[in-house]
């Protein structure tokens, strides 16, 4: 009796263990992204600055060939940023059998602070002597949706006349980095900005009195822009945009007087152009447009010297007519993709 009750007791106790331990050794050995990036840190640096660490790693949703080509890897569980991070290879062809869509994760990886950005360095041997190693875990993950920020959450740096500085001024901005994400309804203002002269400062355009409002961009990671060219071709001054969408980056050398955070484009489809049926500019297609339209039409608007291009002359051939209005129809149709009779930010969802 004895004898049975103390084997029960060794039963549960080793249930209780298998139970509780395993779990703990799994998530207590790989870290998430977060767990890397998080920071309460002046400077924004990782905890893990300099340190070896196993990364759970997460979903590729960027590779940029170089010869130190990069991995950017978002975590679909982050749902409060901290949930991007860069892999750097240190040969042209450390990531060639890496994908869109795969989850990696890497175990030994040396955690590196390099201008203002957390890296993961995937090179032949650590400091310490170990070696990382990258796991393809598993493959076809769709790529997570960019994280819709408020513009002044990654705003542009001030100039400091006194130090002769561009310097970051907003704190929010650390835990979008290495992410994807997208702003919107925006202005080119100004470019030719930051340390290479290939930022371009974007601005909210409904609240253009709004010194915050605005954010830096650059196309320098853009696989689609041509080399010899620093912007894509829609990165104009006065250009509108319903939505730019790109991975957030740090550049921190004050030694040169330069601490930003850019919002890099990818491809094309980084930059959404206004709706053309957005006659009035103003980020979304309603009723106001319709009238504008209508206006137009109704007097058979021509074009003239002042005005060589009508904003309802949507085919631009210097006459306002049933053609513009088919076209006009077509754009708002194609481009209200929740189909709620508005062409705005909500189609972008
Ligand atoms: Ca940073
Ligand atoms: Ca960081
Ligand atoms: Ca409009
Ligand atoms: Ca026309």
């Amino acid at each position: 009796m004895v004898k049975g009750i103390g084997v029960s007791k060794v039963v549960s106790i080793w249930v209780v263990c298998i139970g509780c331990v395993l779990p703990c050794v799994v998530q207590g050995a790989l870290l998430t992204i977060p767990e890397i990036q998080y920071t309460e840190s002046a400077d924004g640096a990782s905890p893990y600055n300099g340190q070896v660490v196993d990364c759970a790693g997460g979903i590729v949703v960027f590779k940029r060939e170089a010869k130190r080509p990069r991995l950017v890897l978002h975590d679909p569980n982050a749902t409060d940023g901290w949930g991007g991070i860069q892999i750097k290879g240190w040969a042209s062809d450390a990531f060639d059998d890496v994908n869109l869509g795969d989850w990696v994760e890497i175990e030994q990886a040396f955690v590196e602070e390099a201008r203002g950005v957390t890296f993961l360095q995937y090179w032949d041997e650590n400091p310490d002597g170990s070696q990382p190693v990258l796991n393809v875990v598993s493959t076809g993950h769709d790529l997570p949706r960019p994280l819709h920020v408020d513009i002044r959450e990654i705003r542009a740096p001030e100039y400091m006349p006194s130090e002769d500085a561009w310097i970051a001024t907003v704190d929010s901005a650390e835990r979008f980095e290495s992410m994807i994400v997208q702003v919107r309804d925006v202005v080119v203002l100004e470019r030719d900005l930051g340390k290479a002269l290939d930022n371009y400062d974007l601005q909210s355009f409904h609240e253009p009195d709004d010194p915050n409002a605005h954010c830096w961009g650059a196309d320098y990671f853009n696989q689609d822009r041509e080399d010899e060219d620093l912007y894509l071709p829609a990165i104009e001054v006065g250009q509108r945009f319903r939505a730019v969408t790109g991975v957030l980056e740090q550049y921190t050398n004050l030694g040169n007087g330069y601490d930003y955070y850019q919002l890099l484009t990818l491809s094309e489809d980084g930059v959404v152009g206004l709706c053309s049926a957005d006659l009035d500019q103003d980020g979304d297609v309603d009723l106001e447009d319709y009238s504008l339209f209508v206006e137009q039409l109704l007097v058979g608007a021509s074009s003239s010297e002042s005005e060589p291009c009508l904003a309802a002359d949507l085919n631009c051939d210097g006459i306002v007519d049933a053609t513009d209005l088919d076209l006009f129809n077509a754009a708002w149709r194609e481009a209200d993709v929740n189909g709620d009779g508005i062409v705005n930010g909500h189609d972008l969802d």
